[in-house]
């Protein structure tokens, strides 16, 4: 069983590629600003967890990624759905709890779906989707595709029982489950110090049979790269991979968060030397494959596209009473006569 730590070396990446990434990364960081605006005015109820310096891990996932695979997630989603192709007036509707939102504004932050994209959430227990991945996983082997689900989790919910029995189970089905740790070092107001006496969760995997490796999460070309390979290794068939995606968030924990347990400096240095946008744009611009003011461009395109669905957001009406109703139970799917 191999596992080992990423090189530190880049991979070439075209100018079309680093523009994609480029804009991709700005949409979710634009969109979660967006956000955050609108919760401190009032629009957004309920839970909201920002995925502000995260990008890079769910950019550089998805350029991994084919047609046919699925992922899950837990309630710092956002960026997931919009990296995905969910569409970000959907997304914002369903934040402000309105009738054009992916859940018909009954779910809000944590409760969306795309069947289409095949995002299957959005899970407010800490841990849970973890079990619902790798069941996901399953369907992908048992119906016979060669597509993988990624299964995303935080540093926290990498302590929790439940991910051990399902590494148990993934390993023994050979099951075609992507573990993905985003690591953004804490676990609410729990410095990953604080949390575990073991030093990398990936490594962990050992004692299940199931290899991994670390991850730079805040260079969207590492974190392809990575992916690549866990992606190739689950379509081969050899079981399920394990990244720790190092990263961090520059938010709070949610939107109610006093972030009593770290210092301005420490968000603040992680900012200003390993912001994952602007590693892209000096790439695109020390490259010479944009100016700045072709990235101006760019940055005004998103702008308007965020501008819209939170417009949309606004405009779109509350869900109608009788909606109380609807989607509670599944419809029942007829079954075979027994013989
Ligand atoms: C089972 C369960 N326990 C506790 C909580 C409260 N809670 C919500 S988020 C969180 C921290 C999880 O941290 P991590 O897994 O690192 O994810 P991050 O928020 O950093 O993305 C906790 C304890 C919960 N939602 N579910
Ligand atoms: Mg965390």
């Amino acid at each position: 069983m191999a596992t080992r730590k990423t090189a530190a070396k880049k991979p070439n990446a075209s100018k079309e590629d680093l523009l994609q990434y480029y804009r991709d990364m700005l949409l979710i960081r634009r969109f979660e600003e967006k956000a955050g605006q609108l919760y401190g005015m009032g629009l957004i109820g309920g839970f909201c967890h920002l995925y502000i310096g995260q990008e890079a891990v769910v950019v550089g996932l998805e350029a991994a990624a084919k047609e046919g695979d699925s992922r899950v997630t837990s309630y710092r989603d956002h960026g997931h759905m919009l990296a995905c192709g969910m569409d970000p007036k959907g997304v914002m509707a369903e934040l402000t709890g309105r009738e054009g939102g992916y859940s018909k504004g009954k779910g809000g932050s944590m409760h969306m779906f795309s069947e289409e994209k095949k995002f299957y959430g959005g899970h407010g227990i800490v841990g849970a989707q973890v079990p619902i991945g790798a069941g996901l996983a399953f369907a992908n082997k048992y119906r016979g595709e060669d597509t993988v689900c990624f299964t995303y989790f935080g540093d926290g919910a990498a302590n929790q029982g439940q991910v051990y029995e399902t590494y148990n189970m993934a390993a023994l089905w050979e099951l075609p489950c992507i573990f993905v740790i985003e690591n953004n070092q804490y676990a609410m107001g729990t410095s990953v110090k604080r949390g575990t006496k073991s030093a990398s969760y990936w490594e962990r995997g050992a004692a299940f049979g199931i290899a991994g490796e670390e991850v730079d999460g805040m260079d969207v070309l590492a974190v392809k790269e990575a992916g690549e390979k866990a992606v190739s290794h689950c379509r081969a068939g050899k079981g399920p991979y394990i990244l720790e995606i190092k990263t961090y968030r520059y938010r709070g924990h949610s939107m109610s968060d006093p972030a009593k347990y770290r210092t301005r400096e420490e968000v603040q240095k992680m900012r200003e030397e390993r912001d994952a946008i602007e590693h892209v744009k000096q790439l695109l611009l020390t490259g010479k494959h944009a100016t700045e003011d072709e990235l101006k461009d760019v940055d005004k395109e998103i702008k308007g596209i965020v501008n819209e669905a939170a417009q949309f957001s606004q405009d779109s009406p509350e869900p109608a009473l009788e909606e109380l109703y609807t989607d509670i139970y599944a419809e029942t799917i007829p079954q075979d006569e027994p013989a």
